[in-house]
């Protein structure tokens, strides 16, 4: 009796009962995030070259990123629809690990407590590497989801937070995917799991609970989870029939509104404090670069060659909008209007806007010269409604959102 009531620590490792525990379980786990998470890695890497931070520091949310931005390369306008795929792969991959995640760190619990906390230097610098693995995920998930569900919960320093964060994580994954890669492939070629006495993992329960559910079962269940997840979330930059079946997205569901503008709006006019008053006939959009200016109501850009493009809105959250169909002037027309037209170089782009992260935007000299990136006045046959940027936004292909400009009242070529 007096044996049985004693204690157990969680230090201990008769503490842990789970019979599912063992280095096969946690190796399947792993192998799945390794997967999931290189292409969370990739495409992390990749939406963030999309904003082409080096191209002004209006773009840069991150100036001492130092030899991290090593691989920035100029982000291209084709395939158009390239930000869309890019970041609705990282947002949707990303939530749907998180079931997978969960269960991996369930599936190595018992190391967390074990003692002594430290055996060698060398077991002492493996678990600083894991104390940085484990706190860098669940960092990374956190500031993700939160960025996602609650829209720029902290504006600006989202952007630094994940992004450094994303280092510290990366390079504590790879130490850990070399060290385990081993145990990895031996725990997967195995059919069962060592006893408790001979598993050299110390993840095998010595003294196991009888099982309520099998091993096959338990992983059914963290995959059902995580394919609800992903099935809730993706409709949301599939778009189409598919936006309705995104129940988890902030901007899934059916469309917002009806009409030509009846798309997704990330920021209202009310909310960036736009007045009405700030867009009415006295409005005028000033054009500048090479040393000339010029004004011009939205009667005059009206009046100047009008063009249309079929894109999408595609933002960091990880929503789309369906390719809408946009019409205005062209970018290389307007830096024609200063002079510029030969070869049209990088624009500075500002709102009338006068508070807030997404007011500016640099576009780049390859971005300004596509035939499809529009300064657009109309979209679907209709005027711009308010909320969507009237008089006139920014749209350009392959671009994050957050580069497409609404209620514009300058832009500067040349001379960023
Ligand atoms: N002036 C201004 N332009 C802006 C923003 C903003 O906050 N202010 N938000 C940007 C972001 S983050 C996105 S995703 C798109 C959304 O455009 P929509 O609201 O028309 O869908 O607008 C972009 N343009
Ligand atoms: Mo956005």
């Amino acid at each position: 009796m007096g044996a049985h009531h004693r204690f157990t620590p969680p230090t201990s490792p008769s503490f842990w009962r789970s019979p599912l525990r063992g280095p096969r379980l946690t190796a399947l786990l792993g192998v799945v995030l390794l997967a999931g998470i290189t292409l969370l890695f990739v495409t992390g890497m990749l939406s963030y070259a999309a904003y082409n931070p080096n191209l002004a520091s209006v773009n840069d949310m991150t100036p001492d990123k130092g030899l991290l931005g090593f691989y920035l390369f100029d982000w291209p306008t084709a395939p158009y629809w390239l930000y869309r795929v890019v970041q609705g792969l990282h947002v949707t991959v990303g939530v749907a690990l998180v079931p997978i995640l969960l269960a991996k760190l369930w599936s190595v619990i018992p190391k967390l407590f074990a003692l002594p906390p430290a055996r060698s230097l060398g077991h002492a610098l493996e678990r600083l590497s894991l104390l940085l693995l484990v706190g860098g995920a669940l960092f990374e998930f956190v500031t993700g989801i939160l960025n996602i569900q609650l829209e720029y919960l902290f504006p600006g320093s989202f952007y630094p937070l994940h992004f450094y964060g994303a280092w510290v994580f990366t390079g504590a994954f790879v130490a850990h995917v070399v060290l385990r890669f081993p145990r990895t492939v031996r725990a997967l070629r195995e059919r069962t799991d060592p006893g408790a006495d001979a598993d050299s993992t110390g993840l095998v329960a010595p003294r196991p609970d009888a099982p309520t559910v099998s091993r096959r079962g338990a992983l059914a269940l963290v995959g059902t989870g995580s394919l609800l997840l992903l099935a809730t979330t993706a409709g949301q930059s599939i778009g189409g029939w598919w936006r309705r079946t995104a129940l988890l997205a902030p901007h899934g569901g059916a469309d917002p509104g009806s009409g030509p503008n009846g798309f997704q709006i990330n920021k209202t006019a009310a909310s960036r404090g736009i007045r009405p008053h700030d867009i009415g006939d006295d409005w005028r959009l000033t054009v500048e670069g090479g040393g000339r200016r010029v004004r011009l109501s939205r009667a005059d850009l009206l009046k100047l060659p009008q063009h249309e493009a079929a894109l999408p809105i595609a933002c960091v959250e990880g929503w789309s909008t369906d390719d809408q169909r946009w019409s205005g002037v062209r970018l290389r027309d307007l830096a024609a209007l200063v002079g510029l037209g030969e070869q049209p170089p990088d624009v500075l782009v500002e709102s009338l806007q006068l508070h807030g992260a997404f007011r500016r935007a640099a576009l780049r000299d390859n971005q300004v010269r596509d035939a499809r990136s529009l300064l657009a006045l109309r979209v679907g046959g209709a005027d711009l409604s308010m909320d969507h940027g009237y008089p006139a936004r920014i749209i350009v292909p392959a671009a994050p959102g957050v580069l497409n400009t609404k209620w514009v009242a300058r832009m500067t070529f040349g001379e960023l």
